[in-house]
């Protein structure tokens, strides 16, 4: 054997003896914080050998979730990470992803996560709990890891076991798209930083007075007209159902729901402006483009109203794959109870009867609500109680502390403060089970964040009114209540900081939070 081979093999024969580095994994900020997290203090390294390993009776069930980690690692990785069965042994050096019906307490979404020198093992009862497990797991790389370009190793994850799974089965956002009009390329993005928090509902609100924003195929003006504008005067924009479908497939692919909303019956100038006949004096009305809400209302008396709703209805629901259609049914301060109560009432029939569970603002418990009608609080606890009286479960999502378009402090230049201010440790600090009387953990479907959209243009705006304020709504959503603590909360949000930049992430830097400068060395 020459001289420099020999040097080489030694060379790789030290490599290979260098014991793992000590790590503490309960240094590491994860955010939903787990259920618990066990530490073994020591380190697992990633290199261009490792491969996904999916158990092979599990293989079509995870292989697009395993791609989808695959793809992620590569950009910053640089590794061709393949993605294959284990025929029984997953190898050493490796991630092996399982799923395994056998811990009852992981539900539909929980994980394992158990990690050794040797092995990445990732198991749950369900697809979607594998999904959330490589979250924890992106974000017990280096921070690097969210680079778009390729960056040098080691890539080290301490060891340890995590045992993990949500409070809530809804975790939510919404993104009014009306008020401003926003591309699937925007969307999408928020649902990428959505999944990285292990949120798994979407909520459009896809029509209101400014803007009608999803193509419906036997009311064409909708969109032709009724999307063509938006608040300020812009262009405005819809979605045609091709592109809609796009938006669910992606979502779906990160274990998101989409939920439409078709706002009613007020918040509908722009379809009152498109179709004459929904009007009751039989006028179209003006487009719309200023922020003022509670003016309109589709004309509850006529027939053809419900013809209309049927219509709409009966196309999106083809469209939407997920249990849900919202029917918004927020401030029709124009429409007398007498006509809101039974419009309310015909059109969870109609949404009933297109398969679909219905979900409504506050004011929908005015009616009589059917089974399974889901009521979300955003103003008037009083409301919320009325639905949980008729049996309804309840999202919340409580203007003081969830909405996304409130203003941070008093120099906060976009967004609105009609609640008041809404800083990050006021957006972290509540409970959902004690946030109103009356309404009590069974009541609770979970929590959403709406961004609405009056002041909001781009998505450098909707990432800045939602972070950092959204990561801690994902943990209220997740986490037990008796883990969640401010002071250990900000200090993993400050780590998080870096990790939002290294993204992109364009976000509040709140003074209240410690935000690191460089990464902590677990
Ligand atoms: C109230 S929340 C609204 C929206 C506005 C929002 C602004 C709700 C059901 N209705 O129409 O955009 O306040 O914060």
């Amino acid at each position: 054997m020459s001289k420099p081979s020999i040097f080489i093999l030694m060379f790789f024969g030290v490599l290979a003896c260098t014991p793992p580095k000590p790590m503490d994994i309960l240094k590491e900020s994860i955010i939903p914080k787990p259920v618990s997290v066990t530490a073994t203090n020591s380190s697992f390294e990633m290199t261009g050998k490792t491969d996904i390993c999916i158990q092979q009776n599990d293989f079509e069930k995870l292989r697009s979730t395993g791609q989808y980690f695959a793809d992620l690692l590569k950009k910053s990785t640089g590794f061709d990470i393949r993605v294959k069965t284990s025929e029984g042994n997953p190898g050493s050096g490796n991630f092996y992803f399982c799923l395994s019906e056998e811990d009852v307490t992981l539900g539909d979404e929980g994980y394992e996560l158990t990690i050794t020198e040797k092995l990445v093992k990732l198991s749950a009862s369900k697809s979607a709990g594998i999904f959330h497990g490589i979250q924890t797991i992106r974000q017990l790389l280096p921070v690097r890891i969210e680079q778009a370009t390729v960056q040098e190793g080691p890539w080290l994850l301490a060891t340890g076991t995590i045992h993990d799974f949500p409070e809530y089965s809804y975790r939510g956002s919404m993104l009014d798209v009306c008020r401003h009009f926003f591309s699937i390329g925007d969307v999408k993005r928020y649902i990428d930083l959505m999944a990285y928090y292990k949120l798994n509902v979407l909520h459009l609100h896809l029509s209101d007075d400014q803007g009608w924003r999803i193509e419906i195929k036997s009311w064409p003006n909708l969109t032709v007209h009724g999307g063509s504008t938006e608040v300020g005067g812009g262009k405005g924009g819809f979605y045609t159902q091709e592109e809609y479908k796009e938006i669910v497939r992606y979502a779906a692919e990160r274990y998101i729901t989409i939920i439409p909303e078709i706002d009613m019956p007020g918040h509908t100038n722009a379809a009152l402006a498109s179709y004459a006949e929904l009007n009751c004096n039989g006028k179209a009305t003006e487009l719309y483009t200023g922020t003022k809400v509670g003016f309109s209302t589709l004309c509850t008396g006529k027939e053809i109203t419900y013809q209309f709703v049927d219509d709409v209805i009966g196309e999106l629901a083809a469209l939407t794959p997920g249990p849900y259609i919202h029917i918004g049914g927020d401030e029709s301060h124009v429409t007398p109870l007498k006509d809101y109560i039974p419009f309310i009432n015909r059109v969870q029939d109609i949404v009933r009867s297109h398969g679909k569970q219905v979900i409504g603002w506050d004011e929908i418990a005015h009616a009589s609500l059917k089974e399974n009608t889901v009521v979300q609080f955003w103003a008037k606890a009083e409301n919320a109680r009325k639905g949980v009286e008729q049996g309804a479960k309840v999202i919340l999502s409580p203007a003081t502390k969830a909405y996304l378009d409130m203003q941070y402090d008093s120099t906060t230049t976009l967004g609105l403060h009609w609640v008041g201010y809404v800083e990050v440790d006021s957006a972290y600090i509540w409970n959902p089970a004690t946030l109103a009387p009356g309404i009590s953990k069974e009541n609770i479907l979970g929590i959403e964040s709406p961004l609405w959209s009056e002041t909001i243009t781009n998505i450098d705006e909707i990432e800045y009114m939602a972070f950092p304020r959204l990561a801690g709504h994902a943990e209220i959503g997740w986490s037990p209540g008796t883990l969640r603590k401010w002071d250990d909360y900000k200090v993993r949000l400050g780590n998080h900081g870096l990790r939002l930049e290294t993204m992109g992430v364009d976000f509040y830097r709140s003074k209240l939070v410690p935000w690191a400068t460089k990464e902590p060395k677990p």
